[in-house]
């Protein structure tokens, strides 16, 4: 199969990488021209190829059932009719597969999408191209709402040489299939070996809506009883729905004053865990964006009598990029968004189960997780990411159990659950069929 030499190994990622810090070490201009290549199959791609895919996933794993079927579970808005979930019409037709290209610009990208349309020709129908793209200048990294992005990932044993303080590293087996610490090693096969789930989300952000909320809601005061401005008081209230400044600083460790120092500090930016805030919300609400999907010492260290949970078994690694354009003046002035813009989330693990939808479906959309919390009063859904009527408490510091409405600031529109085969898998199953 012409396409197989295209994607590109772990060996040529590790390489690009090197270069990559090489090149940013020495401070040259520009970008090293460069593109990666990878695909991931749907389990209706697996049965239109014909390819046994039982030892990727059992009959009632979310891979077999499908994003679609399962976007009910996940608390999809649904369309108007009630059959399908309110997303975009190319989603609500089978996607078999995704080929996902990287690179340092459009131009290295549309290059390489052009050299794999030859190859597949009329074989293979393009359903949809989306275009990821990362924000400009000083908001490079961060996400659409303003957020620097992408810092906890899990540390995986065995791979990573580098261990940053922070949340215990994970066994290979919950990242990469047929490894040790899979929890389904026992099915596995060759198709099914050295691979991993993606976990593909569409999801839009109504940013001018983001904003308009902060800055009606802002905060009066701190914890410290201090007097905030307007905008000062608008930072702490985004800070403490999503459980980190701006800057990536985490309000555990600097819970009413930003840190940008601290932020992008990845020897430090990591290091924390909620500890001593058991049954507060002090320092982060419970329902903070990175205290509900990744709660640390709330569940490792819980209350006497309560078994621990092994949080490492719980970890995403994620990969999404922003889509769309920058706010325009339009929109910053009418509070509106006139212009889809979001995150194409992608995260991988070998576990869907025990990734992606444990957090979304049992951690976010959930009022009442974390359940060590305050007895009185459910945290609330996540914020950002929580699916349902959304409220949350502890977001004022110095009322921890008054509560307030939130609007809806991401929204599905789309999504599949993936398998993305080693390129030994590929060639010995599919490319050889
Ligand atoms: Fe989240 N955001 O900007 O608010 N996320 N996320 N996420 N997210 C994180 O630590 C965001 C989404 C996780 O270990 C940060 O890298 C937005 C989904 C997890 O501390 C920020 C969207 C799911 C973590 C955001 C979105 C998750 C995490 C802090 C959608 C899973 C790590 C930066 C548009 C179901 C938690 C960082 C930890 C962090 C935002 C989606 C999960 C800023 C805007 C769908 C596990």
């Amino acid at each position: 199969m012409r396409f197989i030499p295209l994607i590109t190994s772990v060996a040529q990622v590790l390489k690009d990488r090197d270069a990559i810090d090489d090149h940013k070490k020495k401070k040259l201009p520009g970008w090293i021209t460069m593109s990666g290549v990878n695909v991931s199959f749907s389990h209706q791609g697996f049965v239109k190829l014909g390819i046994d895919d039982s030892s990727v996933a059992p009959a009632t794993d979310p891979f077999i059932i499908g994003q679609e079927q399962d976007s009910i579970n996940l608390g999809d808005p649904r369309s108007a009719d009630g059959k399908t979930p309110d997303w975009a019409p190319a989603f609500l037709q089978p996607l078999h597969g995704v080929i996902l290209i990287s690179g340092d610009c459009h131009g290295t990208t549309n290059k390489k999408k052009a050299e794999i349309d030859r190859i597949f020709r009329s074989s293979i129908k393009e359903v949809t191209t989306i275009r990821g793209d990362v924000r400009p200048g000083a908001e490079d990294g961060h996400e659409h709402f303003g957020f620097l992005d992408g810092i906890s990932n899990p540390n995986v044993i065995d791979f990573d040489k580098v261990i940053n303080p922070g949340p215990a590293p994970v066994q290979p087996g919950v990242m990469i299939t047929g490894q040790k610490g899979d929890p389904n090693l026992a099915i596995r096969k060759k198709l099914s070996t050295d691979g991993s789930f993606l976990c593909f989300r569409y999801l839009f952000q109504q940013v001018p809506e983001f904003d308009l909320f902060l800055k009606k809601n802002a905060l009066a005061k701190n914890g410290n009883g201090e007097v905030l401005t307007p905008q000062e008081g608008s930072a702490l209230l985004g800070a403490r729905m999503v459980g980190r400044w701006k800057s990536g600083a985490p309000i555990d460790l600097s819970p009413f004053k930003d840190d940008p120092t601290l932020g992008t500090d990845p020897t430090k930016n990591n290091d924390f865990a909620f500890a001593g805030e058991i049954a507060s919300s002090f320092r982060c609400p419970f329902a903070g964006h990175v205290r509900k999907t990744n709660p640390r010492d709330d569940l490792e260290v819980p209350p006497p009598g309560v078994p621990p949970t092994d949080l490492t078994l719980h970890r995403i690694m994620r990969r999404g990029i922003q889509f769309g354009p920058e706010v325009t003046e339009a929109e910053k002035v009418s509070g509106k968004t006139m212009h889809g813009r979001g995150l194409l989330f992608a995260c991988y693990s070998t576990s869907l189960n025990a990734g992606f939808r444990l957090l979304q479906h049992t951690w976010a959309n959930n009022s009442a997780f974390q359940p060590f919390s305050h007895s009185a009063s459910p945290p609330g859904l996540d914020p950002i990411i929580g699916q349902g009527t959304r409220s949350m408490i502890g977001l004022d510091p110095l009322h921890p159990l008054s509560s307030l409405n939130l609007g809806n600031f991401v929204t599905p529109k789309g999504g599949e659950y993936f398998f993305t085969p080693s390129i030994s898998g590929i060639k010995s199953t599919i490319a050889k069929a």
